[in-house]
């Protein structure tokens, strides 16, 4: 039977491509991440404490930004061509956003690490987050907004396929998975916005020396403005693969097409206008303004916990389906041994936790607690650091066969490495959580506190500790065990094994979803709107109290 590659074998190299990218940058940043796990925690110290950062800004970078997006523009090219049935319009422009992308990727690479050699006048010891007043070489900047642009191209791409398709299927509902990348794309355009307006306007003349000073918290505020929504970034590849793909892993189907349609919508409208919740302890910023992106983020829970009940439903049915009984046991009947819905699952569970984690952090009083404490790192390697990433590694297992036209290489590897990092995750997250409540901060290298003792007392910060460093040694191998696998499946001569690669209708198929869930054009209006009406009165005293450019308060 024919599979992805024999059909769209232009369109499997680009993915294949984007893919290679993420994984070379999930390598280096995982190393990356365990060195400066056991670095803070004393366990083993290879670098200079100056040079923490340095990598520090290297992995937020690598993995929050590179891995992610690679995987997620590889992964969204697969979904748009396979729904639409079609090759994308004009493969060339796929090429040249995936360069583009990938020449700002090793721009900004070539100027964080140059801050590892001082004889190179070249630094960017600025953290993912690159913010002023924290000023990077001009190269760093300008590296990521070509990797931005890249992605508007990309989305300009998957825009383009949706037309001609539409040319030809006037009253067809858009396919579910082309549905989910379009929305998901429209919340990007909004999103970078921001960002692309600090990036262009401020930090690149700053850091050119163009002009003086900025406005340190303007550049924050835009920063966060893109810093929330890039979340949900990461988060809807992984939330596109928990609909389609892992429902039919569990030997079933997805629960409802409509729900999940209204659940894309509702992060298009309510992702940006929260930005702010970064910002509780910013000073300059009004309480109330606060508390109204407070009162948007619990909002902004509706549509995961609806992505809650809608998969764990669709995952019984398939345990039903397979045998399974009972309130619980049917648990059992799933198929825990395939790496992929393994993989895929225990990400789902551990999103339970991260979310709970970030409600916490969403209450105005209590971020005062935990806010720049080792508790965040905790919440965000649950979402980001494991339904994010172990969904990528663990749909790699479904994809590449598809992609490749051969048999991932071991399947006993793909689940031991999949398990390894549920388990290390539990470790480290945990222990991340407890240390946040003690109060150790995060983003520093010396935090000092006990030493670290290997007959440290439980309940100490020397078990804390062990924990931590424990379980960054788990993720680290579970990460090296991945790679061999991508790459021996990679490196096999092609074998034609059979590859079943199809998605069952929904139990609840698009044609009972309201049409009006697929103008697409009606929830940019919305969203714009919700936008504006969140940020033109915090944006608006930022500037009036400080000026575009910074310089002295005028009140
Ligand atoms: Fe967050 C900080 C609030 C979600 C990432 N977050 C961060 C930072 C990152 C991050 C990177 O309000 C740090 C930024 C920095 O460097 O300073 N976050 C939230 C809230 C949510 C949330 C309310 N965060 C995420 C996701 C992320 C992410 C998703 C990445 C992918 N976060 C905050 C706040 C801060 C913050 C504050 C600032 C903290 C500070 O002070 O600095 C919500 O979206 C969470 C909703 C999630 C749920 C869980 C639903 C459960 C599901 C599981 C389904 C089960 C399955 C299993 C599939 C309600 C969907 C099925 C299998 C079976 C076997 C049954
Ligand atoms: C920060 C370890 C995987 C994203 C950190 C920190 C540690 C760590 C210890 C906190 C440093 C500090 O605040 O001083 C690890 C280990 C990993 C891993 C051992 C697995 C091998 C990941 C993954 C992602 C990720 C897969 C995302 C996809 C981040 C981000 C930061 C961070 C965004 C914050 C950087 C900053 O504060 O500027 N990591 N991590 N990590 N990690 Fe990881
Ligand atoms: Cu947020």
């Amino acid at each position: 039977m024919a599979t992805f590659v024999d059909k769209f074998p232009d369109e499997a190299k680009v993915v294949q491509a984007s893919f290679a990218v993420a994984f070379i940058a999930l390598g280096i940043g995982a190393l990356f991440g365990l060195i400066q796990a056991l670095h803070r925690t004393n366990v083993l110290r290879v670098i200079d404490s100056v040079d923490y950062y340095t990598l520090l800004t290297a992995h937020g970078v690598l993995l929050a930004l590179v891995f992610t997006i690679f995987f997620l523009v590889g992964l969204f090219t697969w979904a748009v061509t396979r729904s639409f049935g079609r090759a994308l319009p004009d493969i060339r422009l796929t090429w040249a956003w995936f360069g583009l992308m990938t020449t700002g990727t090793v721009l900004a690479t070539v100027a964080i690490v140059a801050g590892l050699f001082p004889q190179i006048p070249m630094s960017a010891d600025v953290l993912y987050t690159f913010y002023a007043p924290l000023q990077a070489h001009p190269i760093f900047y300008i590296g990521l907004a070509m990797f931005i642009i890249g992605t508007w191209m990309a989305g300009a791409d998957w825009f383009l396929a949706y037309r001609e398709w539409r040319g030809e299927n006037p009253d067809s509902r858009i396919p579910l998975q082309a549905f989910m990348v379009l929305t998901t794309m429209i919340m990007w355009y909004v999103s970078t916005l921001g960002v692309a307006v600090s990036v262009v306007f401020f930090l690149i003349p700053w850091s050119l020396g163009l002009i003086e000073t900025v406005n340190p918290l303007l550049t924050r505020t835009l920063f966060w403005y893109f810093g929330h929504p890039v979340v949900y970034f990461w988060l809807m590849p992984a939330y596109l693969l928990w609909y389609t793909v892992l429902p039919k892993l569990a030997g079933g189907r997805l629960f409802s097409d409509p729900l999940a349609r209204v659940v894309f919508v509702l992060f298009v409208l309510l992702s940006t206008p929260v930005g702010i919740h970064h910002q509780y302890v910013d000073p300059g910023i009004a309480e109330g303004f606060k508390f109204i992106a407070m009162t948007n983020t619990m909002f902004l829970l509706l549509p995961s916990l609806l992505t809650a009940f809608t998969v764990v439903a669709s995952v019984e049915h398939g345990a039903r389906q397979r045998g399974g009984e009972g309130y619980l046991s049917w648990l059992g009947a799933l198929p825990w041994r395939d790496p992929a819905f393994a993989g895929m699952a225990l990400a789902g569970l551990m999103f339970a936790a991260g979310g709970f984690s970030g409600m916490i952090n969403a209450g105005m009083n209590i971020n005062y607690l935990v806010h720049n404490t080792l508790w965040v790192p905790g919440h965000f390697h649950m979402t980001v650091g494991t339904a994010v990433a172990l969904t990528m590694m663990a749909g790699t297992y479904w994809l590449l066969p598809q992609l490749t036209g051969k048999a991932v290489y071991s399947r006993p590897i793909g689940l031991l490495q999949v398990i390894m990092w549920f388990i290390g995750m539990v470790f480290m997250s945990n222990a991340m959580h407890r240390a946040g409540l003690f109060g150790v901060p995060r983003r520093t290298a010396e935090p000092q506190y006990q030493n670290f003792d290997f007959v440290a007392a439980v309940g100490s910060v020397g078990e804390i500790r062990m924990q931590i460093a424990f379980g960054s040694l788990l993720l680290f191998l579970s990460v090296v065990l991945f790679l061999f696998n991508v790459a021996a499946t990679w490196a096999d001569d092609r074998v034609d094994t059979p590859v079943d690669d199809t998605i069952p209708e929904p139990l609840s198929p698009s044609s009972g979803a309201p049409l009006v869930l697929d103008n697409l054009a009606l929830w940019t209006g919305i969203a714009v709107l919700l936008v504006v009406l969140a940020y033109t009165l915090p944006l608006a005293s930022i500037v009036n109290d400080a000026g575009l450019l910074g310089g002295s308060p005028t009140f």
